[in-house]
């Protein structure tokens, strides 16, 4: 069966800055879970192809017109929730030319949605990790058999009644899967801004799951809770394959918590690429407990560039609400052990948990902006994603929360909010985001590591950035003083 996997171009509607701004936060990573179930799906003897239209920069119409070129049997798209909406569309658009074309659908936000997502332009919609069911389930459809035996799978009967097969009750064995089918994406265009430039680079998986709960996550509900990791041996024969093969040498650990089990994991890891001189660079997300010296030293000499984890807030109340459970000690900490080690250190903040208010935002900014032991920041503001607590909290108005939308294209973390919290309004998040911004990347002590990961034309947008929202701030503040003065001085309105 001739199969096509499909991600759709998510920053098509941002403009040109907003388009590289909104491509540096969210990242344009290979999409590894396509990668995946296409190596699989060709294993079982299938042809297989990709469309990464994000990095193509491929437009939904340039994009619907390639697949019905292509005649594929099967078309499979993947979606987090705030782009399933541009799965939806391009599926849309491929039935109204050809309604005959089957068009599976997988992924988190359908997996968290189940039935609701389940929309007339998809025929088959997969809920969860499907490893070991995709060749079960192409074969069935490529031998138009009955698919109740395939575990996972949403379809409609006869009547154009939906049936839901049953969870899949998947064991996974990491290591005996193959390798992402990377030869199948444009591997010379995916580039990520590091200290030493800007590099190719991909992504990597060496373990699955996390422990935790945090509140604004999404992981548990993924059925992820359950930990899986790969041999040391399996994720260095995949390094080694990609420096051969595309000549990459940088790679984004994709892992929940890379430093999880340390001594058991990414610690032999390290030393078998220590081991094997394999002259790269690595870097991923992590909790700042789990940042310990000797740990950083080896993880250094392997290769570690970057290592971000989640400050979220500095107000102990919140942070207890929000179920994090990392003592504050230990950020100061974890980011003073890195920049020891040469480390960049990526602290990200959310704005707008439940219990924000002006005041707890100012406290962060501070701590944030006066610790010079902080060199990088990410202000998100808090979104509450489908299949999170958080979620239920903002939609059910617990805890001074208001949730402004159910449309999940607005759910984005930069620009734009979609909760009230507390006397804080949605806009008032997205003003204090942009304060957040300037109060860190004003500071000339962070210039230089900008411009070292962005290169001279990123970091160049990031200060025109600094500079515009401070001039717009100084433009607010001067229409505000028009507005209470007595007598009209004829300033322009804008
Ligand atoms: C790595 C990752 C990313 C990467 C990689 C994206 C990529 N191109 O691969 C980056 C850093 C770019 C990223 C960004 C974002 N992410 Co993210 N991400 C993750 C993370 C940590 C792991 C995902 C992963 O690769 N898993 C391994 C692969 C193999 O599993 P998988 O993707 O789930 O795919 C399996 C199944 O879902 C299924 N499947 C998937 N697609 C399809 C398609 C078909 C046809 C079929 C049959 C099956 C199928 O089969 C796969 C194999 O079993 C998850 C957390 C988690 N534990 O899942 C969050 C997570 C998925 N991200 C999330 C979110 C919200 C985002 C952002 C929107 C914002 C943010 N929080 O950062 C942005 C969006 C960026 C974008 N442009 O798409 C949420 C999703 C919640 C939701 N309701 O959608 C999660 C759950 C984390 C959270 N905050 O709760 N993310
Ligand atoms: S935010 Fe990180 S630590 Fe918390 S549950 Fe999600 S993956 Fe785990």
């Amino acid at each position: 069966m001739k199969i096509m996997f499909l991600y759709p171009q998510w920053t098509g509607k941002y403009g040109l800055i907003g388009s590289y701004f909104a491509r540096r936060a969210g990242g344009v990573i290979p999409p590894l879970n396509l990668g995946l179930l296409a190596a699989i799906a060709r294993q079982g003897g299938h042809e297989v192809s990709i469309i990464d239209a994000e990095i193509d920069r491929v437009n939904e119409g340039a994009l619907v017109n390639k697949v019905i070129q292509e005649k594929p049997d099967l078309v499979a798209l993947t979606g987090m929730s705030p782009f399933f909406h541009l799965s939806k569309s391009v599926a849309t658009s491929i039935k109204e030319i050809n309604p005959d074309l089957k068009i599976l659908l997988g992924g988190q936000h359908f997996t968290i949605e189940g039935e609701k997502a389940f929309h007339d332009c998809f025929d088959y919609a997969y809920s969860g990790e499907c490893e070991n069911q995709l060749i079960p389930l192409l074969d069935t459809l490529e031998n138009n058999q009955t698919l109740k035996n395939v575990k996972g799978l949403y379809y409609r009967n006869k009547n154009g009644k939906v049936k839901f097969t049953g969870p899949n009750t998947y064991v996974r064995d990491l290591d005996a899967l193959p390798f992402p089918a990377r030869d199948l994406l444009p591997m010379h265009k995916y580039k990520m801004g590091t200290m030493k430039g800007r590099k190719n680079f991909t992504s990597i998986l060496t373990a699955r799951g996390c422990p935790w709960h945090c509140i604004f996550c999404a992981s548990d509900k993924l059925n992820t809770t359950l930990i899986s990791q790969r041999s040391p041996e399996s994720v260095v024969e995949e390094m080694e394959q990609c420096i051969t093969d595309f000549g990459i040498r940088h790679f984004f650990l994709m892992d929940d918590v890379i430093t999880l089990y340390f001594q058991d994991h990414l610690g032999l890891i390290c030393e078998k690429i220590i081991e094997k001189n394999l002259d790269i660079t690595f870097e991923g997300a992590t909790r700042a407990n789990l940042v310990k010296e000797p740990w950083v030293k080896l993880m250094k000499k392997a290769g570690l560039l970057r290592l971000a984890f989640g400050l979220e807030t500095v107000d102990s109340e919140m942070r207890k609400t929000m179920k994090k459970q990392v003592p504050l000690k230990h950020y100061t900490n974890a980011n003073k052990i890195l920049n020891k080690y040469n480390v960049e250190a990526t602290n990200s903040v959310m704005l707008g948990l439940p219990g924000e208010s002006r005041k707890t935002i100012q406290t962060t900014l501070d701590y944030l902006s006066f610790d010079s032991n902080i060199k990088q920041a990410n202000f998100a503001i808090a979104i509450p994603y489908p299949g999170t607590e958080f979620h239920d909290i903002a939609a059910g108005g617990q805890q001074g929360m208001e949730l402004l939308t159910d449309d999940f294209s607005e759910y984005k973390r930069y620009g734009s909010a979609v909760t009230n919290v507390g006397d804080l309004s949605a806009d008032d998040l997205v003003d204090l985001q942009n304060e957040g911004f300037v109060s860190i990347y004003s500071k000339p002590h962070r210039w230089k590591s900008v411009i070292k990961k962005n290169g001279y034309f990123g970091g160049a947008l990031m200060l025109l950035r600094v500079l515009r929202l401070v001039l717009d701030k100084r433009m607010r503040f001067l229409k505000k003083i028009e507005f209470k003065l007595p007598v009209k001085f004829g300033v322009p309105k804008w």
